[in-house]
């Protein structure tokens, strides 16, 4: 039985992910949502949620994670796979009309985040010799959109540590995955929009994006490969998208 940690486990990629890995029967999980109602509902919706330990947190504050990742039973560790998922972005302004408050937003949860939880988990992994961290990029961390600046800047980040880490922790049997998704339904919009969520139904207007179950059944790939396979990165659109710019016509 393998213990995976899902970080931003409430909503989207995250939450497809962890229904997706009890239906196998092979995991428990530590789920983290960013406070207890979230967490709650969560974990009162999961199947088999014996096998399911919440932790509330919130990336950007290392001192914190590091005292909830220090309170997860025993039962629940060692953590043989980190899903550094969560993430957001916040808005689709030209940069000289950019929020700094949205801008330090983003840098602290996509980039600190996941060198926060990577840098609590990792040294239990190294110790093991054995581990493997996915996190979660996207195609905005391979390109760039109008628009998307501060966003684009911290998935480049996220490949960029993804890459490092891997070389990093090589020596010590560590795999690491970089998942690079493009447009996907979520709740993704909804938050980049500040809850507008008529202008982000726009977004997906037209055409079919990818679903969180996509993006989780390719979690699941990645991390089911035997021992001795890394996959160290995958990029994957919807049919209908090239890249962040080109979406077919609708
Ligand atoms: P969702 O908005 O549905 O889920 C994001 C999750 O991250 C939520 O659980 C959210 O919590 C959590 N989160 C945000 N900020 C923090 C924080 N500071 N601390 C802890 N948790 C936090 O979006 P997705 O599932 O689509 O996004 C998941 C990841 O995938 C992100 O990294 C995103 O950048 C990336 N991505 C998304 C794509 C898309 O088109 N949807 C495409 C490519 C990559 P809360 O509910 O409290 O906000
Ligand atoms: C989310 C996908 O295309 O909006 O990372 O950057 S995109």
């Amino acid at each position: 039985m393998k213990r995976v940690m899902i970080t931003g486990a409430n909503s989207g990629f995250g939450r497809a992910l962890a229904f997706k890995l009890l239906e196998t029967g092979n995991y428990f999980l530590i789920v983290t949502a960013r406070d207890t109602s979230k967490l709650q509902a969560l974990i009162t919706s999961l199947p088999q949620n014996t096998r399911v330990h919440g932790v509330v947190l919130d990336v950007r504050d290392f001192e914190s994670c590091k005292k909830a990742i220090e309170q997860i039973p025993e039962n629940f560790r060692p953590i043989d796979v980190l899903v550094n998922n969560a993430g957001l972005a916040l808005e689709t302004r030209p940069l000289h009309e950019g929020d700094i408050n949205d801008w330090d937003i983003m840098i602290d949860t996509n980039i600190k985040g996941v060198l926060h939880l990577t840098r609590l988990i990792a040294p239990d992994m190294v110790a093991r010799r054995e581990g493997h961290i996915i996190n979660i990029g996207s195609i905005a961390g391979h390109e760039v959109y109008a628009g998307g600046n501060v966003y684009c800047a911290t998935k480049h980040a996220v490949k960029a540590l993804s890459q490092a880490t891997r070389v990093d922790f090589l020596d010590y049997g560590i795999r690491v995955t970089e998942i690079s998704p493009g447009a996907a339904e979520t709740n993704f919009s909804i938050t980049r929009f500040h809850g507008d969520k008529a202008r982000a139904d726009k977004v997906y207007e037209g055409y079919a994006p990818l679903t969180a179950e996509d993006v989780a059944e390719t979690i699941l790939f990645a991390m089911t490969r035997p021992p001795h396979v890394c996959i160290n990165e995958i990029i994957m659109t919807c049919t209908a998208q090239f890249n962040g710019r080109i979406v077919r016509e609708k």
